[in-house]
């Protein structure tokens, strides 16, 4: 019989076969996986048992053998009619649980005849203003039977009264109501930033959510802790693990401090996290996580096993879609779907391959649903639990990450809390750092994506995209605003809407009090208002990092002369050239603007990086109080073929058209003569290399010999 090989002599004869080279992966985590894992990888590690704590390899003994995950795609467009005509066809093509998208203006407690949100009203979601608005989205959907999800979190107050009341109206008790809230602002002042009300108030929100659903509404759960927008902004994954299940710990916290036990409102807490393209590492990423929370929530003092039980809803990542090549998406969001699936995820959306883009069309959303439901019906994959246990890369990189993550939980911990570290922003920064980063890493093409950076195809063939007509959504909102307010019983809803508002002052629970406001039809932005008139509205400048682009590129040649560049135009102008990032309208995605003030302020830019949520009116002061040579436009979310062109009108209304106009971000191919036409200098599609932008922008100002 032969004798075993050692580790040395694989070690040895792997080393001859790659001539030396190191195979040892640096992952942007700064975890160094090696090219084999062997069982001494697994030393002082045992991941038990599913079903039982600290419930690594899932929540439940029999997982998706005894019942799959939910398919659950985010869906919402324009109108309530239009999204519920669009939730039944998904429900009869196979869809198991709803997810409702709103839209921004809603997101931000405006209804829709408010003057702020002309662009976004029906755009990236579903306008709601009134309960009338909520019981034709859950018509003929029985909202006993049906779990609904609600991404809200600035608005949730409405929100959830309105679903609350719609369930009344429906003959539903509202201890039968199932489903989900987002409900977690905390990711919203650090990356989503989907508030309206300062911090302090609004986890007063949260807590009064948790205490009236955990008395009211037993099956609800009152919080998706999310760590998916942190992935969306460019966090690393240790950072999304530690930063969301500090999230969750400081809710809990928030909870037991507003009197509530414990045991009575954690079981109803889930999580939510972002399935990029690093298969094993997303999947460690769940069981590190479901490790974690039972970690910090047997800390907090936790009992039942049920409250310490990461129980979580997954989706593949946007930002890891791209605009070029758009059908690589498709094999992307599957590979991303078995990651979560391998995870072990209670519920899941796939993105359509067009969501780069725009909203999905029915093809795309039919392609991403049935992502889902041939993993679950046709590969035999859901028939064993945990089929990557014992995977001596996962269960070590599992190990890695919870040591990884727990360090900065730790750090969190010790500076008294995520509220405090948010506050003090040292969370954004680092994921801001972590996101320049990695656009220097795919500018560079030290990490591929194909179709973009690398493979890419000569000419690229547009499809087919949903565009909203969202002048029409408007007035048929702003229609059904009137007639809800005309038929009201005034007297009764400004006494609903005043009693909310001392409960905001005093202790009353506010979700109880909106129930009441609800009920006497008045509006989302009114109900948000009499809040904001006691709380306030929180507004925040961005804080570009500085270094971490440029610095990636070094002495790079082709950076150096762009950085020449731009001292030439400064030598020409004698000041420096000056840009005014702007973001308009309720569009919080500040990723790309971020990314864009880093990049031009490290080639010598000066960058006045503009407030969020402002008018094109608001901007084109700001850009000619400020003497800006350009305006950089971001839109992530569809409201650009409006307030684009209102900004140049402004501009032109003052004088000012040599100030350029250039736009970036998700800004599709067919839209881009509409831009042009209104006078938008150059046009910036998701994927951008910033180095080729840049080369663009200088030749705009006048620096023609691009090097
Ligand atoms: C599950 N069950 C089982 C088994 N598996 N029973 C027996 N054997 C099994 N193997 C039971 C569960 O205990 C539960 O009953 C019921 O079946 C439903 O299962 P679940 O696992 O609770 O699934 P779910 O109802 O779909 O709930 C999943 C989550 C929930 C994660 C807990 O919070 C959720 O659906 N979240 C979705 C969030 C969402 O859609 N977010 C959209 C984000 P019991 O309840 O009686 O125990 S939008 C994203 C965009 C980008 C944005 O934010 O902007």
């Amino acid at each position: 019989m032969s004798e075993k090989p050692t580790l040395d002599q694989w070690s040895a004869a792997a080393s001859k076969e790659v001539k030396g080279k190191d195979l040892t992966w640096n992952t942007p985590e700064g975890i160094a996986v090696k090219p084999l894992y062997t069982e001494e990888d697994l030393e002082g590690w045992d991941a038990g048992l599913p079903g039982f704590a600290p419930f690594t390899r899932g929540v439940k003994a029999s997982m998706y053998a005894g019942r799959p995950w939910t398919i659950r795609q985010y869906a919402g467009f324009s109108t309530a009619e239009a999204s519920n005509a669009f939730y039944h066809r998904n429900l009869k093509a196979g869809q198991k649980g709803l997810s409702v998208a709103f839209d921004l203006a809603t997101h931000r407690g405006y209804d829709s005849d408010h003057p702020r949100v002309t662009g976004d009203v029906g755009k990236a979601g579903v306008a709601i203003d009134t309960i009338d608005d909520m019981k034709i989205l859950f018509d003929g959907i029985p909202l006993d039977q049906m779990s609904v999800s609600m991404t809200m979190n600035g608005a949730v107050i409405p929100i959830l009264a309105f679903f609350i009341v719609a369930g009344e109206e429906q003959g539903v008790d509202r201890k039968l109501l199932d489903g989900t809230i987002q409900n977690d602002i905390l990711k919203e002042f650090m990356v989503r930033n989907t508030y309206i009300y300062p911090p302090e108030p609004s986890m007063r929100i949260i807590s009064d959510i948790f205490g009236y659903t955990s008395r009211e509404m037993p099956k609800f759960n009152s919080i998706s802790i999310s760590g998916y927008h942190m992935q969306e902004a460019g966090a690393t994954q240790v950072q999304e693990l530690a930063f969301t299940i500090a999230d969750g710990a400081e809710y809990v916290k928030y909870g037991v401090a507003s009197g509530l036990d414990i045991d009575k409102f954690a079981g109803r807490l889930s999580f939510f996290f972002a399935i990029g393209m690093n298969f094993f590492m997303e999947v460690a990423k769940l069981r590190a996580a479901r490790v974690l929370w039972h970690r910090v929530m047997t800390k907090l003092g936790a009992k039942d096993e049920r409250s310490k039980m990461l129980r979580t809803h997954c989706q593949t990542s946007g930002v890891s879609l791209t605009e070029k090549d758009p059908y690589n998406n498709v094999m992307r969001t599957t590979i991303e779907a078995m990651a979560a699936m391998l995870g072990g995820t209670q519920s899941l959306h796939t993105n359509a391959l067009d969501e780069a883009i725009a909203l999905p069309t029915d093809f795309s959303a039919r392609i991403a649903r049935n992502t889902q439901l041939v993993i679950q019906e046709e590969t035999g994959m859901c028939n064993v639990v945990d089929p990557l246990g014992g995977s001596y890369y996962v269960e070590s990189l599992t190990k890695q990450l919870v040591d990884a993550a727990w360090e900065i939980i730790e750090k969190v911990e010790a500076e008294g809390g995520m509220a405090k570290a948010v506050a003090a922003g040292w969370p954004k920064a680092m994921i801001e750092e972590a996101s320049a980063a990695k656009a220097a890493r795919v500018d560079r093409v030290e990490e591929v994506v194909v179709g973009v950076n690398k493979y890419a195809k000569d000419k690229e063939d547009p499809i087919d995209i949903l565009d909203v007509d969202n002048v029409a959504v408007r007035e048929a909102q702003i229609a059904r605003i009137n007639k809800v307010k005309a038929g009201r019983d005034e007297a009764a809803c400004q006494v609903a809407l005043d009693a909310l508002r001392e409960g905001a002052k005093g202790k009353g629970n506010l979700l109880e009090l909106a129930v009441e406001c609800a009920r006497k039809r008045a509006t989302l932005g009114e109900i948000s208002l009499a809040m904001e008139d006691v709380f306030g509205r929180h507004g925040t400048f961005p804080t570009p990092v500085k270094g971490i682009y440029g610095g990636a590129y070094g002495e790079d040649a082709k950076w150096q002369g762009l950085v020449d560049g731009v001292s030439s135009i400064e030598r020409r102008m004698g000041r420096k050239p000056k840009m005014l990032v702007a973001k308009m309208g309720q569009d919080g995605h500040d990723r790309g603007a971020n990314l864009v003030s880093s990049a031009f302020g490290d080639l010598g830019f000066d960058v006045v990086a503009g407030p969020l949520f402002q008018t094109p009116k608001e901007a084109a002061d700001l850009a000619i109080k400020a003497d800006v040579d350009v305006v950089g436009a971001s839109s992530l979310a569809a409201g650009h073929k409006t307030l684009i062109p209102e900004l140049i009108g402004h501009l032109k209304d003052a004088g000012r058209t040599d100030i350029k106009v250039i736009a970036g971000g998700v800004i599709p191919a067919q839209d881009y003569q509409v831009l042009r036409d209104a006078g938008v200098q150059a046009i910036f599609g998701p994927g951008t290399n910033l180095v080729n932008a840049a080369t663009e922008v200088l030749q705009l100002l006048g620096h023609n010999q691009p090097p």
